[in-house]
């Protein structure tokens, strides 16, 4: 059994919300197969991310989904999330490990071959890789790697890999197959009229393409 082996990783966005809750919105996610949620909300102060870090333990607990926190070392360490999400600029991944509880998740942002060896060498419970698509979701994102770029990864790492950026449920099924453990998506699933029905589908198609290789 892999640490962390997401199947459906669901990255927050507010401005996706149009009016719903937050745990509202979360629990669709869930109950339709996301088994990871993210915060992740850029523009939000410390005591906003406090709050939402707060809400989202609680469902996540219940409910039995993986909580982790964007960058914020210590928003994670206080709504004792289960782990952490670094960019290749923040904190490295040591350096947070030590901050963290053992047994925390340290996972981090990878948008090529060497950052993902690197990432696994310096103990990486997961990799985040992408953009594999386009996204309107974050700007300045590093070139697109395409599907394509996933089965080069996979060749050289072993660490579970979550395919991130501008994917759609159209594109789970060839993301799976080129060697990604799961997907995450912010836009998706949160952006969808019908979260649990949007998360159901990509959560499904991921099952079944695990199931087939
Ligand atoms: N990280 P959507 S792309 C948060 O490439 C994030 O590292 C990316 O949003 C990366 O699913 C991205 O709406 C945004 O495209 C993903």
């Amino acid at each position: 059994m892999l640490a962390m082996d997401s199947r459906l990783y669901v990255v927050t966005g507010h401005q996706f919300l149009k009016g719903r809750s937050l745990e509202s919105v979360i629990r669709a996610a869930i109950h339709g197969g996301a088994d990871c949620i993210q915060l992740r909300e850029k523009e939000y102060t410390g005591r906003q991310l406090l709050e939402a870090g707060l809400l989202l333990r609680r469902i996540t607990k219940e409910m039995g989904a993986t909580l982790i926190v964007n960058d914020r070392i210590d928003v994670a360490r206080a709504v004792d999330a289960d782990g952490v999400h670094l960019g290749q600029s923040d904190l490295p991944i040591q350096v947070a490990r030590e901050m963290l509880a053992v047994g925390k998740i340290v996972g981090i942002s990878t948008h090529n071959v060497a950052e993902a060896v690197a990432a696994e060498r310096s103990g990486a419970d997961y990799i985040g890789f992408g953009p594999i698509k386009q996204t309107a979701t974050k700007q300045d994102t590093e070139p697109v790697v395409g599907a394509a770029g996933l089965q080069e990864v996979r060749r050289h790492v072993s660490l579970p890999i979550v395919a991130i950026g501008g994917i759609k449920a159209e594109d789970v099924a060839e993301i799976i197959r080129n060697g990604a453990n799961g997907v995450a998506v912010v836009s998706a699933v949160i952006g969808s009229d019908d979260v649990q029905a949007a998360a159901q589908n990509i959560r499904q198609i991921v099952d079944l393409e695990r199931g087939a290789r």
